[in-house]
């Protein structure tokens, strides 16, 4: 006797078999081979079967990472006729978690939580669990391992931007830190910090500065420029998000201390890119996927898990070091470029879809 659960899978996996067939004879038409739906947005994927739906529930959408995401995971779902109902909390917890609590009672195929504080979405992730909603948990811990949790192996991230820095000042030299804690890829890489400032004894924090806005970077340049003026001997500055790294620049740049003080970062987008090969940047290094293959990735878990597939319970996407010396050198002035350059940006058999 089937489950009425068993039954929706059985659905669910037929609608994907359709999907997966318009991709492979989209891909024969073109005379390439049928792999890597992911990176082949399809025009039209299956024209009989109902799209799968999807809930995106996000605690940030502005800023680079967060727009480039979300432009990745909506041409995934286009590939995938997955269809994305997307709401943000705008930094608000208790807004995500209403937006979550209404996804999980709208019932649909998958739901993707995009970040958020684990007290706020933890309770209504346990309510999609037993409604039997597969959940795709993206650098938020879901606290149950029924959901797939995604992260971008966030220490890996903080130990190569910090491969870089010591490599540059030698292990010694004062430094400001950019961290606001509760964000859980902030959190782990300030792990990374931690042990990476007990190791290096040499390496001196002379303040802690970070704020998570809608407007983070003005307001982390308006912190960095106290911190550097009152410590006028830091030679670098680990700021280990992009919103965070381009206000420590613009700190550095408008205090005139490009040559002295040093950014190392992390994520990357066209405007990261133009912000470090300007003339005289500050920030010479930076740890990064590429966001856009990211959303790709939670978008295909989300379908895998709403057609009844098989996907790991963790996925991590891996970062590449990014330094202004190879941007410069290879003439990258925009993330599709820096793609190219570097393909293992791309992750297709990161739940991969058959
Ligand atoms: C506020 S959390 C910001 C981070 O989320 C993603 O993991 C990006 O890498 C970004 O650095």
């Amino acid at each position: 006797m089937y489950e009425m659960w068993d039954i929706v899978r059985c659905v669910n996996r037929v609608r994907l078999m359709a999907v997966v067939a318009v991709l492979a004879l989209g891909g024969c038409s073109q005379g390439t081979p049928a792999a890597v739906p992911s990176a082949q947005p399809s025009a039209s994927a299956s024209p009989t079967a109902a799209p799968v739906r999807i809930a995106l529930v996000r605690q940030l959408s502005s800023g680079d990472y967060f727009e480039q995401w979300l432009a990745g995971a909506q041409a995934q779902a286009k590939a995938l006729n997955a269809t994305l109902e997307v709401s943000s909390g705008d930094g608000n917890n208790d807004k995500q978690a209403l937006n979550l609590e209404q996804a999980v009672t709208a019932k649909p195929d998958a739901i993707i939580v995009d970040h958020g504080f684990a007290q706020t979405v933890q309770p209504a992730i346990k309510k999609a669990v037993a409604a039997k909603v597969p959940l795709v948990a993206f650098d938020v811990d879901p606290g149950t391992p029924e959901a797939v949790a995604i992260t971008q192996d966030d220490h890996q991230i903080a130990e190569q931007a910090l491969g870089a820095l010591k490599a540059d000042t030698g292990g010694t030299g004062e430094v400001v830190y950019v961290y606001v804690a509760g964000f859980a890829p902030l959190d782990r890489r300030n792990e990374t910090w931690t042990r990476f400032k007990q190791d290096n004894p040499g390496i001196k924090q002379v303040a802690q500065i970070g704020v998570v806005n809608s407007s983070t970077a003005s307001a982390v340049a308006d912190q960095a420029k106290a911190a550097l003026q009152a410590n006028p001997g830091v030679k670098a500055v680990f700021a280990p998000y992009d919103e965070f790294a381009k206000g420590a620049a613009l700190a550095v740049k408008e205090l005139g201390l490009a040559g002295k003080v040093k950014i190392y970062g992390a994520d990357v987008s066209t405007a990261d890119i133009g912000v470090i090969t300007e003339p005289g940047s500050p920030w010479v290094a930076t740890s990064a996927t590429d966001p856009a293959n990211v959303g790709r990735v939670a978008v295909r878990a989300a379908v895998l898990l709403a057609s009844g597939q098989h996907t790991e319970r963790t996925l991590a996407v891996p970062p590449t070091l990014i330094t202004q010396k190879g941007l410069r050198e290879a003439g990258i002035a925009n993330i599709e470029q820096l793609t190219r350059v570097f393909p293992g940006l791309a992750t297709p058999d990161v739940a991969r879809v058959p």
